[in-house]
């Protein structure tokens, strides 16, 4: 019964954290050999605090590199799963996948 009382509290807490902090998340799709869609270099454009989430739906292997942009981040190199980034600074973000040439998007930040 103590074990079940400790862990209601526990879930009370991450909800109450969670509801306030307004958690905006923005999911991108990298597929192969592409960001959001095929045959596009997109623009995405979220709200400054939001969390971009890369999921990764292809069979290769990708990364997330921002070339250009107020801040620098990547990820590193797979063919499963999801990175997420905060962006915590406004701009635009020239983001590519180094393994593939022309595998880019843009991502501004307001
Ligand atoms: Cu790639």
């Amino acid at each position: 019964m103590r074990k079940l009382i400790a862990l209601a509290a526990v879930a009370a807490t991450t909800a109450t954290v969670a509801v306030p902090a307004l958690a905006a998340t923005k999911s991108v799709k990298v597929g192969d050999d592409y960001f959001v869609r095929s045959g596009a270099r997109p623009t995405v454009a979220v709200s400054r605090n939001t969390t971009v989430k890369w999921v990764w739906r292809g069979k290769v292997a990708h990364n997330v590199f921002v070339l250009k942009g107020p801040q620098k981040f990547h990820s590193k190199t797979f063919v499963k799963g999801s990175f997420a980034h905060k962006m915590t600074r406004k701009g635009t973000y020239k983001i590519v996948c180094t393994i593939h040439s022309g595998m880019e998007m843009t991502l501004k930040v307001r």
